[in-house]
């Protein structure tokens, strides 16, 4: 017995002690990772998690956060059954009910609204999730209306944006085989550790590293050869300085701009403003460490930029400036080759793993004749031409405003209103609505708005699909037991599509056969799949770099536009055709507000709102800390670990202060997604990019104060 006792103790997967080790996926960041984790299971319970070994891409790794997956499981406010709401929107009193239920009510509610207001009166709105995506664009198409979006709306898809309107269609920098690496807002040590193992060997095998981030990282410090550091948002005047002094010093490669480069002359002649004699005032950069860069670049056989999912287009000029940046891809011939950018397309749910899947066309199948102005399009029309869903930033102002009609009820799924600018507003207008319903794991303080709740299960408790990088796809299977009554979001989508007869047969066959059809193309079944318990490799032939140069680019021009003619062609959207700059910072009184604030950059330890509520990982940072320079800590006499108030127009949140060397004079860094210190309510909603609709996260003026004990 004692044996036992030790064995158990000790985890030690083996008949006696009933311990089982079972494969699966991690969920808590993006399809992007999705490490591999094997799961310690005794009777459908997890006990630990270690990461898989036998997993292609993460090869054993797990993060901080990926090891903490048994406390996020089983975290306190997990959802156990279907919920209703008794009290005020906000206050949190519910009732359990059965899914029958609930579901009786959705449909019920959703379809009362839509033959009354129409299709367009109740949004689809989705989390940070991805994996569900597909099944709730393509409800809200078979519901009928195009008002579907997500919290990509402020994440990724500017970066998207801009290579479309550049060349058509996306692509990835290849680090694989660059000799020079340009890290434009670089911190994979933070957001993403395998694209930090896969820099360090690189590094190892001498490429050389450019990082530009106005903040000293772990990155700037272990990899970068260069660090520029420009003021948060300023990234657009480096880039056409950097172009200009290319252009300049002939550094360019003339026949790829001859033969692939449309607006190259328009663009040189713009890029001109941005030179020696005002780089510096514009970004902080000084011109010397400009032509240092330039001449890596012109040493370089092979340049691959880094893509970038927030900190460049979470700015006011954010898409501007990320096409600047692309634009130094096409300058040097990069574009298309080799160790350059290579063209690139989702394979599933947002992750490049190298093949193409019929996803798209099965998430579009049902796309109604479009009718009403979808959320966001008059606001951000070029963000409906490349998305064709909402833009959620506008979400609010248009249920509280009721223009251009209104919306009267929001089926969300994993839904936090904190994602978003200003998002009061947001609460506002939930609380206007006649429905709304979340899916959560946890009750959120979003749950709490709603009228129905409904309890979703983790990645470990479901199947689904997963494709990686170098071209891998994964059908994993269930590892735990579902805590309580918790379905997954897609068979919740399935059930509803079933009950309101929205006559979609494909959406009501659910999940695996939808898989089924997506993978159809590379003569690939989820039966087969299943059969591994680890990804398997699939047969496909790779996209060969060069291609696009022989066979044009899916442009107006079928060439890499520096002048876009998909801008100019829509005069009436009022945007610059060209990648021009203005500078991030938002109109309020400097005086008053002396300090730029930029909440993005991520910890460790968080992810989003997700993991503040995880104990082990909430240990790591317990209090909400915003890192400050030396300097203004100075002049404000505050202290390592010191309460200060960070404020807006908008509002103020209280926080700590650790004050940093890492930080420059005048910025403040902080991260968003705490319920008890919001910097999202700090943020305005109409300091936002006209081109992706875009918030300006990480450059919004404010002010700081020591607060005094009580
Ligand atoms: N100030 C500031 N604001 C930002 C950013 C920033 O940098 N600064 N970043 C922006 C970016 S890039 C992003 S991606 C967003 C983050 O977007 P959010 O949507 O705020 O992300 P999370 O808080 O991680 O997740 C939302 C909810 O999904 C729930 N959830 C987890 N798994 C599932 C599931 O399988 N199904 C369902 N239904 N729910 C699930 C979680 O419990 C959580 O409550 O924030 C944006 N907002
Ligand atoms: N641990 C953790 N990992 C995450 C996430 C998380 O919340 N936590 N979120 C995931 C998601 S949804 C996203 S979108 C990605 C984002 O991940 P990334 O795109 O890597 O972005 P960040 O980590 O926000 O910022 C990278 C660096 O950019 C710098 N930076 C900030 N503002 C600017 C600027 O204006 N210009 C320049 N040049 N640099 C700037 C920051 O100082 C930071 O060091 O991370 C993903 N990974
Ligand atoms: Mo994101």
């Amino acid at each position: 017995m004692d044996d036992l006792n030790a064995l158990l103790k000790a985890k030690i997967p083996c008949p006696q002690t009933g311990i089982e080790v079972k494969h699966t996926v991690c969920a808590i960041c993006s399809p992007a990772y999705n490490c591999g984790i094997d799961a310690y299971v005794k009777d459908g319970k997890l006990l630990k998690v270690e990461g898989m070994d036998s997993h292609p891409r993460s090869k054993g790794g797990l993060c901080t956060k990926g090891l903490a997956n048994r406390e996020f499981v089983y975290r306190s406010d997990r959802i156990l059954t279907p919920l209703k709401r008794v009290g005020e929107r906000g206050e949190g009193k519910f009732c359990p009910i059965t899914w029958e239920e609930a579901y009786t009510e959705i449909a019920q509610k959703l379809l009362a609204i839509r033959a009354q207001d129409g299709p367009d009166a109740v949004a689809f709105f989705g989390g940070y999730n991805k994996w569900y995506r597909p099944w709730l664009r393509r409800f809200a198409h078979s519901f009928g209306t195009y008002n579907y979006g997500t919290e990509s709306s402020t994440c990724m898809t500017a970066g998207w944006m801009a290579w479309k309107v550049a060349a058509g269609q996306l692509a990835r920098p290849d680090m694989a085989h660059c000799d020079l690496y340009l890290g434009w807002a670089f911190n994979p040590y933070y957001s993403g550790y395998l694209n930090a193992q896969a820099a360090e060997k690189r590094k190892a095998e001498g490429v050389k590293f450019i990082v530009v981030d106005p903040r000293i990282t772990p990155t700037t410090e272990k990899l970068a050869d260069l660090h520029l550091r420009p003021r948060p948002g300023t990234d657009g005047a480096l880039a056409l300085c950097i172009g200009n002094t290319l252009i300049q010093r002939g550094w360019i490669d003339r026949e790829f701009i001859q033969q692939h480069v449309h607006g190259f002359a328009e663009y040189a002649e713009y890029a001109k403003d941005f030179n020696e004699t005002n780089v510096e005032a514009l970004t902080g950069v000084p011109y010397s460490q400009v032509l240092q860069a330039c001449e890596m670049i012109r040493d370089s056989k092979a340049m691959a930029i880094q893509e970038n999912s927030a900190p460049i287009p979470h700015h006011k000029n954010g898409l501007q400036n990320y096409r600047a940046i692309m634009a130094l891809s096409a300058l040097t011939g990069n574009f298309d080759r080799v160790g350059g950018q290579v063209p690139a397309h989702h394979s599933f749910t947002h992750q490049i793993a190298g093949f193409e899947t019929r996803e798209e066309e099965w998430q579009d199948a049902t796309a109604p004749a479009h009718q009403k102005p979808a959320v966001g399009e008059e606001r951000f029309p070029l963000w409906f031409h490349t998305e064709r869903e909402m833009q959620v930033v506008d979400l609010a102002r248009q249920i509280n405003e009721g223009t251009p009609y209104p919306v009267k009820a929001i089926f969300g799924m994993g839904v936090n209103f904190r994602m978003l600018p200003q998002d009061g507003e947001l609460v506002k207008a939930i609380k206007k609505l006649d429905f709304f319903v979340n899916t959560d794991l946890f009750l959120t303080d979003t749950c709490k708005l709603a009228d129905i709740v409904l309890p979703v299960c983790s990645s470990l408790e479901r199947g689904e699909l997963e494709t990686y990088p170098g071209g891998w796809a994964w059908f994993t299977k269930p590892a735990i037991k579902r805590v309580g009554e918790s379905r997954s979001d897609v068979e919740i989508i399935r059930d509803l599509a079933q009950r309101m007869e929205l006559g979609d047969r494909e959406l009501e066959a659910g999940y695996e056969a939808n898989v089924d059809f997506m993978l159809s193309n590379l003569g690939l079944t989820v039966a087969e799949l299943k059969q591994s318990e680890v990804p398997v490799k699939v047969d496909f032939t790779p996209y060969q770099p060069g291609t696009r140069r022989r066979e044009g680019l899916p442009t107006a021009t079928g060439k890499f536009e520096l002048y876009s003619e998909m801008i100019a062609s829509h005069p009436q959207w009022g945007l610059d055709p060209l990648p021009t700059y203005c500078p991030p910072l938002d109109d309020a009184d400097e005086k008053e507000y002396p300090y730029a604030l930029c909440s993005g950059g991520r910890l460790p330890n968080a992810l989003h709102s997700r993991l503040h509520k995880v104990p082990w990982l909430r240990s790591l940072r317990p209090d909400p800390t915003a890192e400050i320079s030396l300097e203004d800590a100075q002049a404000l006499e505050i202290s390592d670990g010191d309460g200060i108030e960070l404020y807006t127009a908008r509002g103020s949140i209280s926080v700590k202060a650790h004050p940093s060397r890492r930080v420059q004079p005048g910025v403040v860094f902080f991260y968003h997604g705490y319920s008890q210190a919001d910097v999202n309510a700090l943020m305005s909603d109409q300091h936002v990019d006209p081109y992706s609709g875009f918030p300006a996260y990480n450059a919004t003026r404010c002010g700081m104060r020591k607060k005094v004990e009580q």
